[in-house]
């Protein structure tokens, strides 16, 4: 376990160096925020959010993207929805999405983020959720390989899965995920993942779909991938020619999932993060008091 430590303290200091020698920030930077709730519904879906330095740091983070998110988007404003303070941990979250539960995660550019104090950039993409599992935070991070695409002329999107856990020896690990349900348009149909991740979702509404997925054991951070259709043949009743496997179904899941051999990430964020401040990090220490 001391490795462990001691590795993750190197990648701290890296990283605190990094951050500190970071140049001068730009004005503004157009960054794309997704914010997911505890029930695993997005309430901000990879939004352009226009980021500039509210906090007054000189540099553009994820903190200042959460606060002008919810300067946009979040009724009341970040005033009412978002709250971040200094704590024995560094930066870190207070609400979002005016849940103070303190059980947050932040991802940007699908990599885990140390602190709210992590830069962010032009064109950046910043996941912000609420764990769904409030009690041993198993929820699992996931992404889908690409966050925008084109369906082909025939309506189909091929997307692929992918879930960011810990091996035993606590190194990050990528795994498909198997078995995740997808759902467009916050639809749920009856497509799911297979054993490399991938599925092959048909379209039936040209412009932009929000595609997304949920699994049935493991609660997970849902992915988004905006895809643009544009159906060469589209009809103009869609309700009838709708093929029976991309319409809305029950909510019904698959009673098991595919052994992954992950370990709890929950394990590492308390380990790791409370060496390096992130919000998760805080939550596992108020959690453990
Ligand atoms: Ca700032």
């Amino acid at each position: 376990m001391k490795k462990v430590f001691a590795y993750l303290a190197a990648l701290a200091l890296c990283f605190s160096v990094c951050t500190t020698a970071a140049v001068k920030a730009e004005d503004s930077a157009n960054v794309y925020v997704t914010i997911s709730d505890s029930t695993g519904a997005f309430q901000v879906t990879a939004e352009s959010v226009a980021v500039s330095d509210i906090d007054g740091d000189g540099a553009l983070t994820i903190n200042d993207a959460l606060y002008c998110a919810h300067e946009s988007f979040y009724e009341g404003g970040a005033e009412a929805g978002y709250s971040s303070y200094t704590g024995d941990y560094g930066l870190s979250l207070g609400k979002l999405w005016g849940d103070e539960s303190g059980s947050f995660g932040y991802y940007v550019n699908n990599a885990s983020a140390w602190s709210l104090a992590d830069p962010v950039a032009e064109g950046d993409k910043v996941n912000a959720f609420i764990y769904q599992d409030q009690t041993a935070w198993s929820d699992m991070y996931t992404f889908f390989d690409v966050s925008e695409a084109d369906s082909d002329a025939d309506g189909n999107v091929t997307l692929t899965l992918t879930g960011c856990g810990f091996d035993e020896n606590w190194n990050p690990i990528s795994v498909p995920v198997e078995s995740a349900q997808i759902s467009v348009n916050g639809e749920v149909t009856d497509i799911f993942t297979d054993e490399n991740g991938t599925a092959v979702i048909p379209l039936f509404t040209n412009g932009i779909n929000v595609i997304s997925a949920r699994t049935a054991a493991t609660p997970i951070v849902p992915p988004v991938c905006l895809v643009n259709a544009q159906i060469a043949e589209i009809s103009d009743n869609s309700d009838t020619d709708v093929p029976e496997t991309a319409k809305p179904v029950a909510e019904e899941l698959p009673e098991t999932l595919p052994q992954t051999g992950l370990v709890s990430s929950f394990l590492f964020v308390a380990l790791g993060t409370a060496l390096v401040g992130s919000g998760a990090g805080v939550v596992a220490k108020n959690k453990k008091n």
